[in-house]
Order: C-alpha cells, then structure tokens, then sequence
C-alpha cells in the first residue's frame, strides 16, 4: 500500500532514490564530500515529489469594492480607494485600503481591518502575502505607532501573526528605501481551520504620520489531497478514530479516521445526555484516510448549542462484529 503517483511524479521520486542509493555507496566509501552532494540532491528532489500546484485560497486587489472586509474601533480611519495622502499610488489598479486615504492617523488610534474568513481545511501548506506601504511614527527603531496582523481560529481570540512592523518610508536619508513592499507569512500552524486574519494599528498619544496602506492580499498553498499528510496516514495500518480538529471549535470542524480495510462506516453525533444529533456518513468507504466536515448542526439543519458532544464511530468490515470508538469534542458559544 502506497500513495499514488503520476508519471512525473513517479520520475522524481525515482531520480530521488537512484541519488540517495549513490549517496549511500559514497557513505560506504567513506567519501564523506560526494555523499553530502548526492544526499542534498536526494532530499531536494524528494522535496519536488510535489504532490499538488500551488492554487488560490484566497485574492482580493480591491478593485472590486469591500466585499467581507470589515473594521473598526478607535479613530479607525481604515478607509478603502485611491489615496492622495501617502503613497504616490496604489500598488495594483485604483483602489488600496489606507489608515486615512487623504491625510494623516490620528493619536490614540486602536483599530483593525479584519480579513473575510479563510477556510485552510485541506491544505497541506498556505501561506499569506500582502502588499503594504508603512510610513508611521518610529525612532531609533523604536515603533510608536505599530502594524501588525493577528489571527483567529475561533473567531474570538486573537493571536499575533508577525511582530510590530516599523515604517518602511521615513528614513529620507537612505533614498529608494520603502515604497511598496511585499510581506509573506508563514499560515502552516493554522492548516485544518478556518481562520480569520486581521491587520491591527495602534498610535501612541503623540506625533502622527501618513500611516499604512495595504494592496493586494493573497492566501495561497497546496491541496492535502495527494499530499504528505495523506501519504503519512495511509501508510499506518490501523482503524482509528483520529478525532476532530478544531476541537474545542464554534462555527465548524473536521472529524478525521482512518480504515485499516475497506468497510460501512456510520459516523454519529450524540450530545452529552446521550441523544443522537446527526448522523455524518452511512455508508461503504474505502480502506485509509478520511475526513469529514461538521458544520455544527443537527440533523434537521439546525444549529446545536455550545456544550460537550460526542463523535461515535462504528465501523463493519463485511459479516465481521462492529468496531466502536467514541471520542469527545467541546462546541463553544
Ligand atoms: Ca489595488
Ligand atoms: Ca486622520
Ligand atoms: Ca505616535
Ligand atoms: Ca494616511
């Protein structure tokens, strides 16, 4: 048992191999110099054994209107259009969000610009790109009036994405210094959530700047579906009833279990007094990997409230007895 591969793929693994196999000869040569080479060779085409392109998560350019950005709190002066104060333009089109789009921010300011929500399920690696252009209040590399991003995946407790950004556009000392940078983050923690992300700005209580304005925020990875997560599942040998992830979650989660044979699998939800909620999956499944969404509902579409429920999976491999495991999830408000 294996994970399937297309011809490419089959070619790199296979070029992997032969230079790991001529690695390991040198090894026994003592050739200590070609083995390094040829294992780096190795491990670099192992690497491209990719098993998915990279695609879209998510794109917005702002060409398009607000769509599900929102923001707010204090003195948000997040403003969506073409600036007049600041940079000289857009980085893309006419359209960039900017704290202020015709003058400076105010003191004291304590606001967000909050991302719609991005669902990283079924990806096995995702990444967040923007563009910004950051002029604020920072001496001596000390950053009064910080940018940053926080992130969620409960939609309530916000964690920092990246540190404090300083303005990239006022040393006018280092000429061509700033303009409009790309930043990249890493999103790999937060794979199997939805997650909603959120630019934060803060000002101190004196000395305002132009600010920060951003462009052309791109969420982009690479599918699971063939991927390293599923290569690494199907190679265990055992029916499991893996669990839920997020677990505890509010809005939704995915509940994960791998079949040791092909098998019917009932998939159930009970609440905590024992009453069955929903029925997930009834049905005949394919020997390995499987993952199920939930959304939180019951079986007549409606939403459960917050509490302890549990998942029971019962599994029926031909004539044989049924296996039944059951593990706990926490729903939140
Ligand atoms: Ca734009
Ligand atoms: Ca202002
Ligand atoms: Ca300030
Ligand atoms: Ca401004």
């Amino acid at each position: 048992m294996g994970i399937n591969l297309t011809p490419v793929q089959q070619a790199t693994f296979q070029t992997a191999l032969d230079y790991q196999t001529t690695a390991l000869a040198n090894l026994q040569a003592s050739n200590l110099d070609a083995y390094i080479v040829n294992m780096e060779q190795a491990l670099n085409n192992y690497r491209n054994v990719n098993p998915e392109p990279i695609t879209t998560i998510f794109f917005d350019d702002f060409e398009n209107g607000q769509g599900e950005w929102t923001h707010g709190g204090t003195f948000d002066e997040w403003e969506l259009g073409t600036p007049t104060y600041g940079p000289a333009q857009t980085y893309s089109g006419e359209n960039c969000w900017g704290m202020d789009l015709d003058n400076t921010y105010e003191n004291n300011t304590d606001c967000w610009l909050k991302f719609p929500q991005i669902d990283l399920t079924d990806y096995s690696c995702a990444y967040l790109s923007f563009w910004v252009w950051n002029w604020v209040e920072d001496v001596y590399g000390y950053v009064y009036d910080p940018l940053w991003l926080d992130i969620t995946t409960d939609e309530t407790t916000f964690y920092p994405l990246c540190s404090k950004m300083g303005g990239v556009n006022d040393d006018p000392e280092i000429p061509d210094v700033g303009g409009w940078s790309m930043v990249v983050l890493d999103l790999t923690k937060y794979l199997g959530n939805t997650v909603q992300i959120q630019f934060r700005f803060e000002s101190d209580y004196y000395d305002v700047q132009s600010g920060p304005y951003i462009d052309d925020v791109y969420v982009y990875g690479r599918y699971a579906s063939t991927g390293i997560i599923a290569h690494k599942s199907r190679a265990r040998t055992k029916t499991i009833l893996l669990g839920n992830s997020p677990n505890p979650f509010s809005n939704r989660t995915s509940i994960s279990y791998e079949l040791n044979m092909d098998a019917h699998v009932r998939l159930m939800i009970y609440n905590c007094s024992g009453r069955l909620i929903n029925t997930l999956i009834d049905a005949q499944q394919k020997c390995g990997f499987h993952r199920i969404p939930w959304n939180g509902q019951d079986s007549r579409e409606k939403k459960v409230p917050a509490g302890v429920y549990f998942i029971q999976m019962s599994v029926c491999p031909g004539s044989n007895d049924s296996i039944n495991i059951t593990k706990k999830m926490i729903m939140l408000k």
